[in-house]
């Protein structure tokens, strides 16, 4: 799978630990488990999780602690947790080889968000756009929590001096400060290379999939419209519903990348079969240029429901178990932690906390 990377590792003194052993490096991601996981989450994040497990070595971490930035009702969390990490086991990541847990359940990650609180800039923290968006016009009444994510973020990566991260291309941003940050700590602490720099890892067609109600806005899992994003656990039914009553325009198919682009519906519907069907944005456009939207539509929901319906089933079925999952978040807590402590530790002793 290509690897678009955004910048090449320049010698990185983490990476020959893990090239000893045959791997390109560690890998931490997390999902929010803050309800309605879809489509978007799945493309740019949950897939990719699975297709890295064999050359990196993997934490995948349910963030509850990002989630409580904004109102979860505390009676749906402990499930809405163990359903993002039912979806990382249904799209195939291997729970015993690779670490699965929530984040909450390691507690080395709010210890070191602290520090990071105090390595962080203001004016960094000002120019994050999540939060902008997010805290919209009611930025006096937000939590401290939803303006603080990043560095909590940067925690939750440095923790295990994770080299990589996949993600959708809306935390680019909130990667490029994990990384100012690590520098800035070392740098302060006169600690070279103690945290690495991290590089982000973003892929294929559909590294921002947008709303199947309007293709200039991410696909969202706070979006009050449950028709502008495909569920994870939607029947292939709700699947074609949704695609049925996707926005379009009134033109027949793209039939070029510069027509796509000028096309924001077209255009995302597009990038989601190519993602779907693992081939080239241009491919597809050449499939179908000219050709009526019905086809195209036909077409999709047929690759969506034949893609995602045995990832939804998956899920479903762990979720009757709840137990089975409890136990793989619990003992991938355990390793967490094995790795987490000694990390904390040393960096406490850096920043010279007395310790017992
Ligand atoms: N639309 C998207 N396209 C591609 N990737 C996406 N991701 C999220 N939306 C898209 C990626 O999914 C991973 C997990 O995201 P998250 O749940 O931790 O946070 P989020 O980005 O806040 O997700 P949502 O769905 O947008 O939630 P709300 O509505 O609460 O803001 C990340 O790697 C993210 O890049």
């Amino acid at each position: 799978m290509p690897d678009v990377t955004t910048a090449a590792p320049a010698a990185n003194p983490h990476l020959p630990h893990y090239q000893a052993r045959g791997l390109k490096g560690r890998i931490l991601s997390g999902v929010q488990p803050t309800g309605n996981l879809h489509l978007g989450n799945y493309l740019g994040a949950i897939r990719n999780f699975a297709r890295l497990q064999h050359d990196y070595e993997c934490l995948y971490c349910v963030v509850d602690m990002h989630a409580i930035t904004v109102w979860q009702d505390p009676a749906a969390l402990s499930g809405q947790t163990r359903e993002i990490a039912s979806a990382f086991l249904a799209a195939g990541v291997d729970g015993h080889k690779h670490i699965i847990f929530n984040q909450s359940m390691v507690p080395e990650h709010a210890q070191l968000a602290w520090i990071f609180n105090c390595v962080a800039r203001l004016g960094w923290m000002n120019r994050m756009t999540q939060f902008k968006e997010k805290a919209g016009k009611d930025r006096e009444n937000v939590s401290l929590g939803l303006y603080a994510y990043p560095a909590l973020m940067a925690a939750d990566i440095l923790i295990y001096k994770a080299t990589h991260v996949p993600v959708g291309e809306d935390q680019k941003q909130h990667l490029e400060l994990t990384r100012d940050i690590a520098i800035k700590f070392n740098n302060d602490f006169k600690a070279p290379d103690f945290f690495p720099v991290t590089e982000p890892l973003i892929f294929g067609a559909a590294t921002r999939v947008m709303s199947l109600r309007d293709g200039t806005k991410k696909m969202s899992k706070s979006d009050p419209s449950d028709f502008s994003r495909i569920n994870l656990t939607d029947d292939a039914d709700a699947i074609a519903q949704k695609i049925r009553r996707a926005k379009t325009d009134p033109f027949p198919m793209p039939d070029s990348a510069a027509d796509a682009e000028k096309r924001p519906d077209a255009d995302n519907l597009l990038g989601i079969y190519a993602a779907l069907a693992d081939m080239e944005k241009d491919a597809v456009i050449l499939e179908y240029a000219g050709r009526q939207f019905s086809d195209f539509k036909a077409a999709l929901t047929e690759l969506a429901v034949t893609k995602l319906g045995p990832v939804g089933a998956e899920m479903q079925r762990l979720m009757k178990d709840p137990g089975h999952v409890d136990r793989i978040l619990h003992e991938g807590a355990e390793r967490a932690r094995a790795i987490a402590a000694p990390i904390l530790a040393e960096t406490y002793k850096i920043v010279g906390f007395l310790q017992p």
